[in-house]
C-alpha cells in the first residue's frame, strides 16, 4: 500500500432507492438496454443486490472490468464507490476498465478473490442505442449459479437503499494502486497473466516456428471487441504471427457500429475474407467479451459442435490436455463429441444452455473439455468458455498433425460419422406468442410420439430437465427435445440473453455415418427434420414468422 496514490476519501452515503421490475439475470447475466441502464439508481441497485447476496461476511478481493462498451468506464467508476462503501478491501480493475470475460475469470482464480463483476452484453451491439450488460462471478471464476442468480434477482426486488461514497474519477488508463474512500484499487494490466496462463497450455515454440516463418497466414477478427489487445498481445508479439493478422482489434464503444457475435452472418469481414481470392490457412473471429470464437478453415467454416468433438479427439496432442478427465456439452449442442467420448471411454455430460452449469462439473474434476453451439468452447483452465483459447488449441493440433483444418475436420467425420447440425432463430417475437408456442408443445408432448410429418416421425419427445450430479440441483424446462425414428433430433427453446421480445431457437440435428454423404449441405440435408419440427411447433401459426432471421 505504500505507492498508493491516495484519493483524499469521502464518508460512506445511503442513497434511497426503489426496487426495479425485472432485474432477474438470463442465461449470462442481466441484459439490458443502455437506455434502461440509464435510469437513475438502476445500475447501483443491482450491484448493491449484488452484495447483499454475498453477504456482510465477504468483503474481501472483487475483480472488475467489461468488453469496453459504451457505459463501460462511467459504470465501473460507480461500482468501485460502491464496493469501497460496502467494505470491500480491495478491487483489481483492468487497464482502460478492460477485461475479457476469461480473463476476468483467469484473475479471479489466481488472486484468489472473492469474485468478479464483468460488464459486458457479449455479442449483443453496442452503443449509446445498443446493450449493456453485468455478470457477477463467483470465487471459482465462474458465472453465478443459478441459486446465486435468484437470490439476487430476489434482493434487487426489495432494496430500498445502497451505499456509495464519494470520490474523484479514478485513473484508469495507467497500471497503478490508489485508495479510493479507504479501499485499494489496483489498475493492472488485462492481457499478461491471461497471456501467461495460455502460454503453460499450448505449445508455444511450435506455434511460433508456424506462425512466425510466413509459411501459414491466419487472420483474425476482433470485431471491434474486447479481445483485440489480447490477440495482439498473444498472436502477434508473442508468436510472432505479421503484423495486421489481428483485424478489427481497437476496441471501441459501438464496436464501430457492428454486431459481434463470431457466427456467418455478422462476421462478415472474416467471412469475406475467407471466400475471397488467396485466403489465409485459417481464420477465427470473437464476440464482443471474447468468450466466444468462430473457426474457418480453408474452404468452409467450422461448427462449434465439431470443433468441440475435434478438440477433444486431438487433445492428447496438445500439452496441457493429455488426459481428460471428461467432457460435456449443452443440450441443444449436437452430439458429435459424444460420440469422441464413448470411443475413449470418457463420461459425458449434458447440461442446459448457459456456462453456469459445467462450473460444477469442473470444479469437482469431472470434466476437462467442454462447450456450446453457441460458439463457447472452453476447458478446467478458467471458469468461462475462452474465444482465443480455442483458437489456440485449434493452432496447435494444425502445428502437430500439420494438416489443414478441413483436412483434420474431414479426418474426424470419416472416423466418427458426422452430425450435421443448424440452428434457426427468430428474433424479437413477441414474447406472448413465444411463450405461447413453448406452451403448446409443452401440453402436446405426450401425444406426440408415432405422429408422422414428412419423412420424419416422432420416436419420444421431452422437456429436459437436468439434475447436477455434484449438488443434486435440478434445473426444469430446459428446452422441448424431439427425437425422430430417423435418429434426428430437434430441440426448442427461448434464448435467455435478448433484450428486446423473444428469440425462439430450434436447432436440428441428423447424425451420417456414410463415407459418401458426409459432405452434404447442411441446410438440405436438414430440411425435412427443420420441416416437421416447424409443424410440430407451429411456428408460422403462433408467430407469423416463415423464415429465420439467422441461421448459424
Ligand atoms: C451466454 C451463455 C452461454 C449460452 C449463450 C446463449 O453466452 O454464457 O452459455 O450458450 O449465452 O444463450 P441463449 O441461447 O439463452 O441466448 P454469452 O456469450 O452471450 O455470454
Amino acid at each position: 500500500m505504500d505507492a498508493m496514490n491516495r484519493e483524499p476519501g469521502g464518508a460512506v452515503r445511503r442513497v434511497e432507492t426503489h426496487p426495479f421490475n425485472g432485474q432477474k439475470p438470463g442465461t449470462s447475466g442481466l441484459r439490458k438496454s443502455v437506455r434502461e441502464f440509464s435510469q437513475p439508481h438502476y445500475l447501483e441497485n443491482f450491484i448493491q443486490a449484488i452484495f447483499n447476496t454475498l453477504g456482510a461476511e465477504v468483503r474481501g478481493t472483487l475483480v472488475l472490468g467489461g468488453d469496453g462498451r459504451y457505459g463501460n468506464r462511467d459504470a465501473i467508476q460507480r461500482i468501485l464507490r460502491l464496493a469501497a462503501a460496502n467494505g470491500f478491501q480491495r478491487v483489481v480493475v483492468g487497464r482502460g476498465g478492460i477485461l475479457s470475460t476469461p480473463a476476468a475469470s483467469c484473475l479471479i482464480r489466481k488472486l484468489e478473490a472473492d469474485g468478479g463483476i464483468i460488464l459486458s452484453a457479449s455479442h449483443n451491439p453496442g452503443g449509446a442505442d445498443g446493450d449493456f450488460g453485468v455478470k457477477f462471478n463467483g470465487a471459482n471464476g465462474g458465472p453465478a449459479s443459478e441459486r446465486v442468480t435468484a437470490a439476487i434477482h430476489r434482493e434487487s426486488g426489495v432494496l430500498d437503499h445502497y451505499l456509495t461514497c464519494d470520490s474523484a474519477a479514478l485513473e484508469l488508463d495507467r497500471d497503478g494502486c490508489h485508495d479510493l474512500c479507504g479501499m485499494q484499487v489496483d489498475v493492472v494490466d488485462p492481457v499478461a497473466d491471461y497471456a501467461d496462463l495460455l502460454e503453460t497450455l499450448f505449445d508455444f515454440d511450435a506455434l511460433r516456428e508456424m506462425l512466425g516463418g510466413g509459411r501459414f497466414r491466419m487472420r483474425f477478427d476482433a470485431m471491434h471487441a474486447v479481445t483485440g489487445p489480447y490477440a495482439r498481445e498473444i498472436l502477434e508479439r508473442r508468436l510472432g504471427a505479421a503484423q495486421g493478422t489481428v483485424m478489427n482489434g481497437e476496441p471501441l464503444e459501438d464496436f464501430g457500429g457492428g454486431h459481434p457475435d463470431p457466427n456467418l452472418a455478422h462476421a462478415r469481414d472474416l467471412v469475406d475474407l475467407m471466400n475471397g481470392n488467396d485466403p489465409p490457412a485459417f481464420g477465427a473471429a470473437s464476440d464482443g467479451d471474447g468468450d466466444r470464437s468462430m473457426v474457418l478453415g480453408r474452404g468452409g467454416y467450422i461448427n462449434p459442435c465439431d470443433s468441440l468433438a475435434v478438440l477433444a479427439a486431438n487433445a492428447h496432442l496438445v500439452r496441457g490436455y493429455g488426459d481428460l478427465a471428461g467432457v460435456a456439452r449443452s443440450m441443444p449442442t449436437s452430439r458429435a463429441v459424444d460420440r469422441v467420448a464413448e470411443a475413449r471411454k470418457l463420461p459425458c455430460y449434458e447440461t442446459p444452455t448457459g456456462w453456469k452449469f459445467f462450473g460444477n462439473l469442473l470444479d469437482d474434476g469431472r470434466i476437462t473439455l467442454c462447450g456450446e453451439e453457441s460458439f463457447g468452447t472452453g476447458s478446467s483452465h478458467v471458469r468461462e468458455k475462452d474465444g482465443l483459447w480455442a483458437v489456440l488449441f485449434w493452432l496447435n493440433i494444425i502445428a502437430v498433425r500439420r494438416q489443414p483444418a478441413r483436412a483434420i475436420l474431414r479426418e474426424h467425420w470419416r472416423q466418427f460419422g458426422r452430425d450435421y447440425f443448424t440452428r434457426h432463430d427468430y428474433e424479437g417475437v413477441d414474447s406472448v406468442d413465444a411463450e405461447a408456442l413453448m406452451a403448446s408443445l409443452r401440453e402436446r408432448l405426450a401425444g406426440l410420439p408415432g405422429q408422422a410429418y414428412g419423412e420424419e416421425t416422432v420416436e419420444c419427445a421431452d422437456d429436459f430437465a437436468y439434475e447436477d450430479p455434484v449438488d443434486g440441483s435440478v434445473s426444469q424446462g430446459q428446452g422441448i427435445r424431439l427425437y425422430f425414428k430417423s435418429g434426428a433430433r430437434a430441440v426448442f427453446r427461448l434464448s435467455g440473453t435478448g433484450t428486446a421480445g423473444a428469440t425462439l431457437r430450434l436447432y436440428c440435428e441428423r447424425y451420417e455415418r456414410d463415407p459418401t454423404l458426409l459432405e452434404l449441405d447442411t441446410q438440405r440435408t436438414l430440411a425435412p427434420v427443420l420441416g416437421a419440427a416447424a409443424a410440430i411447433a407451429g411456428i408460422e401459426a403462433h408467430t407469423g414468422r416463415t423464415a429465420p432471421d439467422v441461421i448459424t
